[in-house]
């Protein structure tokens, strides 16, 4: 048993409502699981005591929504496109998601660990313990499938929980242009089942947009996904309002992820469903969109919300969950408590994580301990990172 002792305690509870702030407070580990928690007072001093000295201890954060694997960058184009040039110039000179797609299929397993370690390093310095990667940047099986072993490789190099996600219907290759059903047959379907039989996946997401996939192929691949028993999510709404939330809610979607357009009938579905609303902040910024998610609606209706970074290179270029919250605070007036609800109990909810995302007995020892005295300063501050250690399964890390 290891106590650590002397804290302001956010157990970010679902009974508490809100933080479920204790103060003067303790919480015993056992191996890594939390056995205990409660006042000072109330606690044996045992043998393996810390002294935390009055730190704030939250849950450990999640972000549960990144594409932080992928080849090359994107700057030159963000350079361009300050000088004037338009999407078209920028695709003529070869670049958009199909520069990220050349460039994460010339990466061998290897190079795609070592790109996204800085990256993945930038998040665990602010307290994420749980991280979930997509793929989605190969766009062909071999590709796709090392993405996913390179994500799972992540999770042994590094101290974090890894979650990842099939999504190779992120984007229409051009070699498949003039087939688009052969690319769902050949690619999204068959490499699924690949990745499921070599216990890659953890569950299974689409684009669903104008651009990318419609919402009756995205319906065929969840079909095929929850045939396999996979869990499904959707990037919905996020450019117009084609209706695959309600069709993802349908399904029983984890969450439905972007959603700023979505609409009433999408904000029933996912309520109904119990899906997860995931925001993210960091591409609307990016995007200099305008259509705010339906947030006042989702509260009225009780849909939970999260909150991640979508750190990828094109239009969230974002490796800092605490900004996060900030731009959640900021730009779409979530109260702090949502906020950090949002990258804790309900991140873990969007990725289908019942031991964590909350301080409870029985729970898993994943903490994060900041020198801040009241939750609120995390979504506050811009640009500044208060955590003084993680715990991640009961060990300091
Ligand atoms: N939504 C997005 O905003 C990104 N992917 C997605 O599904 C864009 C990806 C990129 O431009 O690299
Ligand atoms: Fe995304």
């Amino acid at each position: 048993m290891h106590i650590l002792g002397n804290a302001t305690i956010a157990r970010m509870d679902a009974e508490s409502g809100g933080y479920g702030l204790m103060e003067q407070a303790a919480i015993t580990l056992d191996g890594d699981r939390i056995a205990a928690i409660g006042p000072m007072s109330a606690l044996p001093p045992g043998s393996d005591f810390t002294d935390l000295g009055g730190r704030l201890v939250t849950p450990g954060l999640i972000d549960c929504h990144t594409h932080v694997i992928f080849g090359g960058d994107r700057a030159r184009e963000f350079e361009m496109r300050l000088e004037g040039a338009s999407y078209e110039d920028i695709a003529r000179a070869g670049g958009g998601i199909l520069s990220t797609v050349r460039a994460t299929r010339a990466a061998d397993l290897g190079q795609m660990v070592a790109s996204a370690l800085p990256r993945v390093d930038a998040l665990l310095a602010e307290g994420v313990t749980t991280l979930e990667i997509k793929s989605g940047y190969g766009l062909d099986l071999e590709t796709e499938l090392r993405m996913l072993r390179a994500a799972r490789e992540i999770g042994r190099v590094r101290k974090v929980s890894v979650v990842t996600t099939w999504l190779a219907a992120h984007a229409l290759p051009p070699e498949y242009a003039a087939d688009r059903a052969g690319y769902i047959r050949d690619v999204v379907i068959a490499g699924m089942d690949r990745a499921h039989a070599e216990g890659l996946i953890d569950a299974v997401d689409g684009f669903c947009e104008g651009i990318a996939f419609s919402v009756a192929e995205m319906e065929a691949i969840f079909a095929h996904a929850r045939a396999l028993g996979l869990p499904v999510k959707l990037h919905a709404e996020q450019l117009s309002d084609l209706g695959g939330a309600a069709m993802a809610a349908r399904h029983g979607a984890l969450s439905c992820d972007h959603i700023e357009y979505l609409g009433p009938d999408g904000v029933a579905a996912m309520a109904a469903a119990g899906t997860v609303g995931v925001l993210l902040p960091g591409a609307f910024y990016t995007l200099r969109e305008t259509q705010f998610p339906p947030i006042a609606e989702m509260r009225a209706a009780g849909v939970p919300i999260a909150l991640a970074t979508d750190c990828n290179p094109g239009t969230s270029p974002l490796t800092s969950l605490l900004l996060t919250l900030n731009m959640g605070a900021t730009l779409f007036r979530l109260t702090p408590t949502e906020c950090l609800t949002g990258v804790t109990r309900t991140a873990a909810r969007a990725l289908g994580l019942a031991d964590r995302g909350v301080l409870a007995p029985g729970l898993r020892a994943d903490l994060a301990i900041w020198n801040v005295t009241h939750p609120a300063e995390l979504s506050y501050r811009i640009g500044f990172n208060p955590l003084h250690a993680r715990v991640l399964g009961g060990e300091f890390v």
